[in-house]
């Protein structure tokens, strides 16, 4: 199983979204495993995206994703990073297929709704950079021996 971090970023809080995205994940059959809505300091944005300090579309970004309030999430499934992103769209709401959350509900290049981790290294880093030890909680959901097949023992 992979988790994959969420971040339902300020347009998505501001326009009243939290609920509709989190369902389309819970519908897939992805699993909260952690959840915490806050403010993101200029030190955490700048850490969280540091890969795009030189980018000149950066300073924007740490504006916007520091402005109000954000919901992080952790949400866990078989493939849940892979999911997560093809759920989300293309980068870009305007460039974003029908169906996706970014194809969906925004238009814009900069409010583009939604974070998730692009690869399982980001994941790993991403979740330590949000969530404390013990933040990230195993719990199991009967239905899940519905949502997966276990009969040969790994989930499919
Ligand atoms: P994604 O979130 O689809 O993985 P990345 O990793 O290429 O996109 O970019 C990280 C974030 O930087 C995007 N979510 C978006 O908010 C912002 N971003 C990327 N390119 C631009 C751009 N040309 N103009 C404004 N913001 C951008």
């Amino acid at each position: 199983m992979e988790t994959t971090l969420i971040i339902l970023k300020p347009d998505a809080v501001q326009r009243g979204l939290m609920g509709r995205i989190i369902s389309r994940f819970e519908d897939k059959g992805l699993q909260v495993v952690g959840g915490k809505f806050m403010k993101i300091s200029d030190e955490l944005a700048a850490t969280h995206y540091a890969d795009h300090k030189e980018r000149p579309f950066y300073p924007g970004l740490v504006g916007f994703m520091t402005s109000s309030p954000v919901l992080v999430l952790a949400l866990r499934g078989n493939g849940a990073i892979a999911i997560c992103r093809s759920m989300m769209g293309a980068t870009f709401g305007f460039k974003a297929d029908p169906g996706t959350i970014r194809g969906d509900f925004g238009v814009s290049s900069s409010f583009n709704l939604i974070h998730g981790s692009d690869s399982p290294e980001a994941a790993s880093r991403e979740l330590g950079l949000f969530f404390n030890d013990g933040e990230v909680l195993d719990w199991s959901r009967p239905g899940d021996a519905w949502v997966y097949d276990m009969s040969s023992g790994t989930p499919e």
